[in-house]
């Protein structure tokens, strides 16, 4: 199976409720590695254009506005079968679909504060990790 990288994002809801502890935990209990984080307040600039693709859409404010309220920690995780992986932990979209045991069922409260992002293709993953990481800020973990 190939070593791939995600990009992952703890939103501002997981950051006020204290649980970004919780949430490393999980990552680390399924082998993946964090390679690379970083704390931060995004602007409105950087909300709206991570999140460019969904500018059409009726929540599309909101989520920005969610987005900007707090700060957040972003990561890049490396392992095996890394995006799919990452994207079973965190659960569906939607905390009240999740599956017991997930991220989004145990720590978000609802669809708009949902308590974490994470790439659902390679190919996103490496734009997204590219809009907030330079190179130079992601370690190999070889040892
Ligand atoms: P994902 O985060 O599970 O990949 P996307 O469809 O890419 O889901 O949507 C991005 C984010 O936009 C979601 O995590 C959620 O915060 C928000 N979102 C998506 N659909 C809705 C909706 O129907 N109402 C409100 N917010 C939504």
């Amino acid at each position: 199976m190939a070593i791939e990288r995600t990009f992952s994002i703890i939103k501002p809801d997981a950051v006020a409720k204290n649980v970004i502890g919780e949430i490393y935990s999980r990552f680390e209990k399924n082998d993946l590695k964090i390679v690379a984080a970083k704390m931060l307040h995004l602007t409105k600039e950087q909300a709206e254009g991570f999140y460019a693709e969904h500018s059409e859409r009726g929540f599309f404010n909101d989520l920005v506005a969610f987005m900007i309220s707090g700060p957040v920690i972003m990561q890049v995780l490396e392992g095996e079968n890394a995006v799919l992986k990452h994207r079973e932990i965190m659960g569906a979209t939607n905390p009240k679909e999740a599956a017991a045991g997930t991220i989004r069922a145990d720590f978000a409260s609802s669809i708009d504060e949902n308590a974490v992002h994470g790439s659902d293709a390679v190919e996103t993953a490496q734009r997204e990790i590219a809009y907030f990481f330079s190179d130079n800020e992601i370690c190999a973990r070889t040892r």
